[in-house]
């Protein structure tokens, strides 16, 4: 019975294992859309460059906007930490900037704070890894930023990391204390594995479960033989030798290592980053999706309180960025696989003191690759962040919150 759970078992792991296929995106589909459009708005980002060699640094910059539309449902921004979202352990985090702050560990955000990140990493295993900058939200997940397909090639030199202790003493961070952690690790599993087995195999504990389950929590059940004063002892040596590891461990750190620290928590409060002088006053007469041809029309009326003309240049929508203007434009804006083309009408500037209708269009590939648009959800909102710029090239982000009602489903005309 046992061995036939086993096969059981077995076949059922091997089946999981080979038929995965290769999974290349980040699950940023999965997420719900009001996941990715009401929490952040990533634009500007970089990461260049797209092919190097193993050692050799990656610069992923850009910024993040935790957007006022953060849905209540979630918990409030608190804390967070800016992320390279990569396939396991293939980079190493060398440095990391946050509003020209370094910052170690996380930072504290709130809603409406636009925070400016650099992250170098730098190539640790060969492959072609999908990067991406992500703002892991202390309650929330890790909201991810778009991203690029960058090229890690073998070098000539094997990987190396090598840090300055405090104490002056240079140590290779990449491999120091790894053979002591990993076979420190494999005793106390071993242990572990010996009381398991000693249990399963050689008792009616697990097998025998109907018999075990009507005994008293701390019957021994000696009549029947189920725990006898061997297995106390062979049980006594267990914890003495569990005991015994724990003194070595601890003596062990003690002697070797005399001057020791707590891991370091470092915090850092950005300093704060202004959206903009006062430019644009924007309000929204709803927006509608059209899941068939992957298109977004939104409606919104503009109020130019600034002193010069003003144009809209970027339309972003979490990790998506969109553009007026040909590839040239979108080059800058982004990532490639992230950046669409937006069309604005009327398409002229807007006079000072004037008030337009603006109907922007976007059709594009990304509202169904990314899913950030909700098309059957309780409620149908999207929230985008406008940028304006004025003729002396001023800027101000504007976050728009509009409702969106899908006017045709994929192959399925609404009626
Ligand atoms: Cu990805």
């Amino acid at each position: 019975m046992a061995r036939r759970l086993g096969t059981i078992l077995m076949a059922l792991a091997l089946l999981v294992v080979g038929g995965a296929s290769h999974v290349f995106a980040h699950g940023e589909a999965g997420d719900q859309p009001f996941l990715k459009n009401m929490t952040t708005a990533f634009y500007d980002v970089s990461i260049t460059p797209t092919e190097v060699e193993v050692g050799q640094p990656v610069t992923v910059t850009g910024t993040v906007k935790v957007l006022e539309t953060w849905p209540r449902t979630l918990e409030e921004p608190s804390i967070a930490s800016l992320v390279p979202v990569v396939p396991g352990p293939v980079f190493v985090l060398k440095d990391r900037v946050i509003n020209d702050q370094t910052s170690v560990g996380s930072f504290f955000v709130e809603k409406g704070g636009i925070y400016q990140f650099k992250l170098v990493l730098l190539g640790k295993e060969p492959g072609n890894w999908h990067v991406h900058p992500g703002l892991a939200m202390s309650g929330t997940g890790t909201l991810v930023g778009p991203g690029e397909w960058v090229t890690v090639k073998k070098g000539a030199k094997p990987f190396e990391f090598p840090v300055t202790l405090l104490n002056g003493q240079t140590i290779e961070l990449s491999t120091y204390g790894g053979q002591f952690a990993w076979w420190w690790s494999f005793i106390g599993f071993l242990l572990g594995m010996v009381w398991m087995i000693y249990w399963t195999f050689t008792k009616r504990t697990v097998t025998n479960l109907a018999v075990t389950a009507q005994l008293a929590v701390n019957d021994d059940a000696p009549d029947i033989g189920l725990i006898t004063p061997r297995d106390h002892m062979w049980m006594n040596i267990i914890a003495g030798v569990t005991v015994a590891l724990l003194i070595i461990g601890w003596t062990y750190a003690a002697t070797s290592y005399p001057v020791r620290w707590p891991q370091q928590t470092d915090w850092i409060t950005p300093r704060p980053i202004s959206s903009g002088p006062h430019l644009a006053e924007v309000s929204t007469n709803g927006a509608t999706y059209d899941e068939a041809t992957d298109t977004f029309t939104m409606k919104v009326q503009v109020k130019n309180v600034g002193d010069s003309a003003l144009t809209l240049n970027r339309v972003v929508i979490g990790m998506a960025t969109f553009v007026p203007g040909g590839e040239a434009e979108q080059a800058k804006a982004g990532p490639k696989e992230f950046v669409g083309s937006l069309a604005v009408e009327p398409k002229d500037a807007i006079e000072p003191g004037a008030t337009k209708d603006l109907t922007l269009t976007i059709s594009s590939m990304i509202f169904s690759t990314a899913r950030l648009i909700p098309l059957k959800d309780p409620q149908q909102f999207a929230a985008s962040l406008l940028r304006f710029e004025n003729a002396q090239g001023a800027q101000q982000l504007v976050t728009v919150r509009s409702s969106v009602v899908p006017t045709q489903f994929r192959g399925q005309f609404l009626p």
